[in-house]
């Protein structure tokens, strides 16, 4: 029997999904077993206006990096139990964070301990004491190259809702959240149809044009907590956080409603309208992968178009 989410739950995990899916405030997240540097540390960058979160426990770091999800890390080198190095190289093969800037502090700058730092993969480290102006130029460098490249990566230029890559990485937190919360959650896949005769017909650029639009529309028909993205080609993906099945079903056929009446002028007396056809699948808080939840969506998606397209297919 499915708990239904008590308006707190949706809230908090809206807020969640949103902070991640904003992004105004770089967020930064400090590791290191030494409060008082933590405390100086968090004035500093927040006067940059940085969002801060601070570990002193490096127990906790997989924890609070996944609900803190920052834009940059800054990892002391030794600590009780756990050293920088072993974090730093742990973060490196984790799928969902490999790419994260990391820079470390450390008492120590001798060339054995530098070389071991990059090794483990790190952007960059400051030698403590820390010098203020280092600081703040190291860091806000860096943030704002990984900015300008994870926006490239993370949004798709035709469409601007996430890319492939991107999409996988929310939508696996949309599934650990979904799991978390003991949620509904549904993914759908959406595929514009006979959208080859569209190109063949009116040209690629207004292939390009109807799919900017069915971007827009995603973006403006699904909620925040939401997860829309460019799969591929004319293939989205959508996942409804919250959603059982039949809600989800009512929710994209109301979305194909409004997708059909979108008209495309060709000339002023010419105008064509576009369908598509869905796969849906819901998540079953069994701990399902993307790539598994995929198979079954497309397989309904093969359904959609076999028995006539314009339609949502569980
Ligand atoms: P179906 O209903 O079975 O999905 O038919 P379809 O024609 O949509 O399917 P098919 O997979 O054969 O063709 C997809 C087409 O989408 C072919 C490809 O040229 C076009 N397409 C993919 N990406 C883009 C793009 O970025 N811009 C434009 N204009 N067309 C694209
Ligand atoms: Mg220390
Ligand atoms: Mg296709
Ligand atoms: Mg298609």
């Amino acid at each position: 029997i499915e708990k239904p989410a008590s308006a707190e739950e949706i809230l908090s995990t809206i807020a969640q999904v949103m902070q991640q899916q904003r992004n105004d405030r770089p967020r930064v997240l400090i590791v290191d077993d030494d409060i008082h540097i933590l405390k100086v540390l968090q004035i500093l960058l927040a006067q940059w206006d940085l969002e801060v979160s601070l570990l002193a426990d490096p127990k906790q770091f997989w924890q609070v990096l996944e609900s803190a999800a920052p834009d940059l890390l800054i990892l002391d080198l030794n600590m009780p139990d756990y050293s920088g190095i072993d974090l730093c190289r742990a973060v490196r093969t984790a799928s969902l964070w490999h790419d994260l800037p990391i820079v470390f502090l450390s008492s120590q700058s001798d060339r054995q301990t530098i070389r071991q730092i990059f090794a483990a993969g790190a952007d960059d480290y400051l030698n403590k004491p820390i010098v203020e102006a280092d600081l703040q130029t190291r860091i806000l460098s860096r943030l704002e190259r990984s900015r300008v490249s994870r926006q490239a990566a993370d949004f798709d230029g035709l469409t601007g809702i996430y890319t492939h890559r991107r999409g996988i990485q929310s939508l696996t937190q949309l599934i650990r959240l979904a799991t978390r919360n003991h949620q509904s959650l549904c993914l759908a896949i959406l595929d514009l149809d006979l959208f080859k005769q569209v190109n063949d017909r009116y040209g690629h650029g207004v292939g390009d044009l109807v799919l900017k639009q069915f971007g827009k529309l995603l973006r403006q028909n699904f909620r925040s907590e939401d997860v829309t993205m460019r799969w591929g080609g004319e293939e989205f993906v959508v996942g409804l956080y919250g959603a059982n099945s039949q809600q989800s079903i009512e929710r994209l056929n109301e979305f194909l409603e409004i997708w059909r009446q979108q008209k495309f002028l060709v000339t002023a007396t010419e105008s064509f309208s576009v369908t598509f056809s869905a796969g849906v699948v819901e998540y079953l808080q069994d701990g399902s992968s993307v790539e598994l939840l995929y198979q079954r969506m497309d397989k309904a998606l093969y359904q959609a178009k076999e028995t006539g397209r314009n339609r949502i297919v569980l």
